[in-house]
């Protein structure tokens, strides 16, 4: 065994859904830096544009695809595009996803509907367009990105909490099914990180105090801070690479130690 090569992802295809910034974009960028050749996909052409800014402005070489992750005929159409220009597809990154805020007696049956399709069905539909090619040439890694949300819930996310619950066990499924073919599917629970998605939660209060949400994060994190993009990418190059292909149906917290803490104390 060599281990300096351990972690190398290099000949190897890799297909980030989402993934134009924020998380996605991150875990690409390592996956490019260890070799890999990248796909990702966005949802309109302007997004995957300056997604492709930016990984030129890293100096990363990245094709990007607009693909909405929850139209299954785009997810087979963009399967078959990256099989023909880069390769089929070895390292799957479910990583699209959106959250409602909103009190459930409250929520629209609609926005509901939105999130679990974004967050649960789709990545059901692309590790479905990936699997048979997986199975064929008996390699794969799926990895999906959970959330603190796939063990805890909180007021307003409930939606979000019940598509990150079924992730972590669509998770366990996948890797149940296919763990024959060779194929290893894992999840990654973020904790609270820093991104678009979770800005609204950081906005300075007008006087330019924490927000509040901010300040409670904080006290949660045994680590006293949130997370950055850059945290997740040793695990997900971990799960992604020969390092752990006798790691199955796991999911890594990556989360400054959140859910083995019981809070600050008083
Ligand atoms: P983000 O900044 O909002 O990025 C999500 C990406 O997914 C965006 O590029 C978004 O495009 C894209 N997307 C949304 N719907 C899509 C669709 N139907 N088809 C294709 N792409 C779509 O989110 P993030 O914070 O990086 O989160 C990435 C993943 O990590 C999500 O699954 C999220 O739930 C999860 N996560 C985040 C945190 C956190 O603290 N940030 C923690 C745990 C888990 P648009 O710009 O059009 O929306
Ligand atoms: C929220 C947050 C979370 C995080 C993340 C935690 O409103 O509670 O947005 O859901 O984004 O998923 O792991």
């Amino acid at each position: 065994m060599d281990y300096k090569d351990m972690l190398s992802l290099k000949g190897k295809v890799a297909w980030v859904t989402g993934a134009s910034y924020g998380i996605g974009f991150a875990i690409a960028s390592a996956y490019a830096q260890a070799g890999a050749k990248i796909a990702f996909n966005d949802i309109n052409a302007e997004l995957v544009e300056k997604g492709l800014a930016a990984y030129k402005a890293a100096g990363l070489e990245a094709k990007g695809y607009v693909c909405d992750v929850t139209d299954e005929s785009s997810v087979i159409r963009t399967n078959a595009l990256i099989t023909e220009e880069l390769g089929p597809v070895d390292i799957l990154v479910n990583n699209a996803g959106i959250i409602r805020r909103t009190p459930m007696h409250e929520m629209e049956a609609a926005d509901w509907r939105k999130v679990i399709d974004i967050d649960l069905t789709a990545p059901f539909i692309v590790a479905k367009a990936v699997l048979p090619s997986m199975m064929e040439r008996k390699t794969g890694k799926i990895i999906n990105i959970c959330s603190m949300m796939s063990e805890l819930g909180r007021e307003t996310v409930s939606a979000y909490a019940a598509a990150k619950g079924g992730l972590k066990m669509l998770t366990r499924n996948i890797c149940s099914e296919y763990g024959k073919y060779n194929i290893q599917c894992n999840g990654i629970g973020p904790g609270y990180i820093a991104t678009p998605q979770t800005a609204p939660l950081r906005e300075k209060q007008a006087d330019g105090s924490r927000h509040p949400f901010d300040s409670f994060i904080i006290a949660k994190t045994p680590a006293e801070r949130w997370g950055t993009t850059e945290d997740l990418t040793g695990p997900a190059l971990f799960l992604a690479s020969g390092a752990s292909d006798f790691v199955n149906g796991h999911v890594l917290y990556v989360d400054g130690g959140i859910l083995a803490y019981i809070g600050k104390q008083p």
